[in-house]
């Protein structure tokens, strides 16, 4: 699935770009099921009075009027609970549209090139739905709305997933392009971990990293991005007059730790035992909603270990 060519570029420089990965039609059932759940959202805030409808509205624009309404459509898109307060009443999306996405062999395929056949869906994923610049509220901070800050994904999970055989597959249902906000990288993985600081979003602290050597990651839709748990990447602003969607999902060895234990992980390959992988997508969701009834009724757990109250954060 991946040359050794790819896999040692991966090593080195801790991302790989890959055009061709998943089939338009899988992309197409994708946006059917978040089409279908936008019309369901957006009828309800019709009813609400807090926007109104007219004939022929895209999902696009019943994305950008509500956004413009103040109605958070990303909390019931996102494919995880938040990482703030949970309710009981949490709204969150999981179908067999994006389990299909998530569980694509060739996708699968890859991962197993590089960290082995016994894989576990990682629960820290996002759906990212990114309206052009100016269209975002003044107060907008969203890493899924919003572009995203220098970070390493290391960063955004608990201590114990250290030295957990993570990789991150980003993909794009749109195409991600320097204008509309695609990522970006600073090539290498030898830094380690650099300090985060919980500002306005969880980013490596200020001067800890030489962004001058920055590449944009642009690829079309249906493409990959591959990151090593250790790689130092952001987002451009989207600076089109289209949105920009992707959805950030991570893959881990089996038995390692997820770096996000409360949410639900589940087994997405194994060549040891293959009736564990999950084939269902219904118990997918069941999964995230027996983590919220639960942790609705617990103390919070905060997803991260930065305090910013650190000297290198002030
Ligand atoms: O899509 C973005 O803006 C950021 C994605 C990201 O940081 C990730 O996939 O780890
Ligand atoms: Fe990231």
């Amino acid at each position: 699935m991946l040359t050794q060519a790819q896999k040692q570029d991966f090593e080195q420089n801790g991302y790989l770009v890959l055009p061709d990965i998943i089939p338009q039609d899988v992309i197409a059932a994708v946006r059917q099921e978040y089409a279908t759940l936008m019309d369901d959202l957006f009828a309800g805030w019709v009813r609400e009075g807090r926007v109104t409808d007219s004939p022929g509205l895209s999902f696009w624009d019943k994305l950008s009027l509500s956004y413009a309404a103040g109605c958070d459509w990303f909390q019931p898109m996102d494919i995880s609970l938040p990482g703030d307060v949970i309710t009981t009443g949490t709204p969150m999306h999981f179908g067999p549209a994006i389990f299909d996405l998530v569980m694509h062999d060739r996708l699968l395929g890859i991962i197993e090139a590089l960290i082995g056949p016994e894989i576990t869906l990682n629960p820290i994923q996002h759906v990212r739905i990114k309206p052009p610049a100016p269209q975002l509220s003044d107060d907008e901070i969203r890493a899924h709305v919003t572009s995203t800050e220098w970070h390493q994904d290391r960063g955004v999970g608990h201590e114990q997933a250290d030295s957990t055989e993570m990789i991150t597959a980003w993909v794009a249902i749109t195409d991600a392009t320097v204008e509309n906000g695609c990522l970006q990288a600073v090539p290498g993985i030898d830094a380690g971990l650099l300090p985060h600081c919980p500002q306005k979003q969880t980013a490596i602290a200020p001067g800890a990293l030489d962004k001058s050597k920055a590449v944009p990651l642009p690829v079309p839709s249906g493409g990959v991005v591959l990151f090593h748990p250790l790689v130092a990447h952001a987002s451009l602003p989207n600076l089109s007059d289209g949105f920009r969607w992707s959805f950030d999902l991570r893959f881990n060895v089996t038995g390692q730790h997820t770096g996000r234990e409360h949410f639900p992980k589940f087994i997405a390959r194994s060549a040891a035992a293959p009736e564990t992988v999950l084939t269902d997508w219904r118990k997918w969701k069941l999964g995230w909603e027996d983590a919220r009834a639960t942790l609705a009724s617990e103390p919070h757990i905060p997803i991260h270990r930065w305090s910013a109250d650190a000297p290198v954060c002030a």
